[in-house]
């Protein structure tokens, strides 16, 4: 039986691919493992069936048949420990690329969050204006740090891992913003993830979901 996953019925991105099902189809794709996904209204997010597999009611959440698991981090983790291909064998390797991960959650994503909040959930408030930019001033900080940390690397820490899939995932919800091309090396690496065959099929999954019908 494939794994099942959760996504938007109809993600408010209409196809860009930013909800956080994509680095769980992601992940799927880079190790070949076949899954199912259930769609799911923002109703039934909180309905009873849903908030037994998350407590927080979103989306992406994981089944496999024998348990549930929810938050793309534990199920990106999850795919990457017990499927080949996302972590390097070496352990000290593998843990540097799940150090990766972590710093992709906790370190660069947090500042993004920021500015999506800033930009749409609170861009009608008096402070927005004088927000945004302290907001994006932080987020260029990481930037800044990360651009120099890659040089000219291709990924993170040697071979692609689960550590670059998070990352790139978490950066590419800058695109919009131009903010990643300030950082020819940075936009560079997030290209480097979109051209992997996986993603562009985890890509082309949601799309057939989320594209505007014509
Ligand atoms: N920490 C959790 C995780 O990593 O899994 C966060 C999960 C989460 O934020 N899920 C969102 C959700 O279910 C969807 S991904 N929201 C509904 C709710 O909370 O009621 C976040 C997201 C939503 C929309 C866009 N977009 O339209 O561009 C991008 C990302």
């Amino acid at each position: 039986m494939n794994p099942i996953i959760t996504a938007f019925e109809r993600s408010p991105d209409g196809g860009k691919g930013l909800a956080r099902d994509t680095r769980v189809r992601w992940a799927l794709e880079e190790v070949g493992q076949p899954y199912d996904v259930r769609l799911v209204s923002f109703q039934a997010l909180k309905e009873p069936a849903h908030l037994a597999l998350t407590p927080f009611g979103q989306i992406p959440t994981f089944e496999n048949g024998n348990f549930t698991l929810f938050e793309s981090g534990a199920i990106v983790l999850h795919i990457a420990e017990h499927y080949e291909g996302l972590l390097p064998k070496d352990s000290v390797a593998r843990t540097r690329a799940i150090t990766w991960m972590f710093a992709a959650l906790n370190t660069v994503e947090p500042p993004i969050l920021d500015l999506v909040t800033a930009n749409i959930f609170e861009g009608d408030k008096p402070w927005a204006q004088e927000r945004t930019p302290l907001v994006k001033d932080r987020i260029r900080v990481r930037l800044r740090q990360l651009s120099s940390y890659l040089e000219g690397a291709d990924w993170l820490d040697g071979a692609f891992s689960a550590g670059d899939l998070m990352m790139v995932s978490v950066l590419l919800r800058l695109r919009m913003s131009g903010m990643l091309d300030e950082y020819p090396s940075l936009a560079a690496y997030v290209s480097r993830g979109e051209a992997r065959p996986a993603y562009r099929r985890a890509f082309a999954a949601q799309l057939a979901v989320n594209a505007p019908a014509s």
